[in-house]
């Protein structure tokens, strides 16, 4: 099984580079308690890597040696926001060791085409949990970009035959429009790839500061792995207990996307 958490759960999204340390204890207490095998933890960028992303431009590539030190600084906050989160669940006494995705996999036009495997799949062969991000990568074409945690949790779900992808956010799921501005917004509880396909144009895109294009990135990047009959899960990781009943297959608030 697949987990995202989202950036914008587990860091104070407007303040820079600072963490919300509540939400991440609570959600590693609630990965701990569902002790479900073979998972593979991912979370996002939020206040430590976005702004700093944004300010370098990193997505767009190398274009001038002034981004360089950026690029330092964007790996240097994931590193460190994977700290915390890695901490925190080996205080509730999970195996998690974090990986850092530059090291293991190069991108092509932003999307990733070499992957090393062996290190996450020994891992996860003896019982690890390995705790990886969204990343400031090499790329082929580019020199350098930004690789999202979604793309990264759908590739390795495809390459890993995952049995679910669980992406947890700070809404309940896929509204009909953004909620936080639109009290009308409806939650849609269940939807098919060829749903979301008529829909499309209408899922609003969420946060700008979000370089990876917040909620329509999320689902777009999700659709290849649905297509490959891996179902996808979108919850509210900060109500409590809604990751442990996603983790658990319980019933749970949230919008499923499936095949069809
Ligand atoms: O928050 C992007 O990952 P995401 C990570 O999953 C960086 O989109 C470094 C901005």
């Amino acid at each position: 099984m697949i987990l995202k958490l989202g950036g914008s759960v587990i860091t104070q999204k407007e303040k820079p580079l600072t963490a919300n340390l509540k939400a991440i204890e609570r959600l590693s207490r609630e990965i701990s308690e569902a002790k479900v095998s073979h998972l593979i933890l991912i979370h996002g960028g939020g206040s430590f890597g976005h702004p700093l992303a944004k300010q370098y431009a990193l997505k767009e590539g190398y274009k001038e040696k002034s981004q360089l030190v950026g690029f330092s600084k964007t790996r240097q906050a994931m590193e460190t926001l994977n700290k915390l989160v890695v901490d925190a669940l080996i205080r509730q006494n999970v195996a998690a060791v974090g990986l850092q995705p530059s090291a293991f996999v190069v991108t092509s036009s932003g999307r990733i085409s070499s992957i090393e495997q062996q290190p996450l799949g020994k891992l996860l062969e003896i019982g690890l949990v390995p705790v990886l991000y969204g990343d400031a990568v090499f790329d082929f074409d580019l020199g350098f970009t930004i690789l999202s945690g979604d793309q990264l949790a759908a590739h390795l779900a495809m390459q890993l035959g995952a049995s679910r992808i669980i992406l947890g956010i700070d809404v309940d799921g896929l509204y009909t429009s953004d909620p936080k501005s639109d009290p009308s917004a409806k939650l849609i509880r269940h939807v098919t790839l060829q749903e979301l396909r008529n829909m499309q144009h209408e899922i609003e895109e969420a946060k700008v500061t979000d370089v990876t294009r917040g909620m329509l990135g999320k689902i777009l990047e999700l659709m290849p792995a649905v297509e490959k009959g891996i179902p996808a899960l979108i919850v509210n990781a900060a109500k409590p207990n809604s990751i442990y009943r996603a983790l658990k297959g319980e019933e749970v608030t949230g919008t499923t996307i499936v095949k069809g």
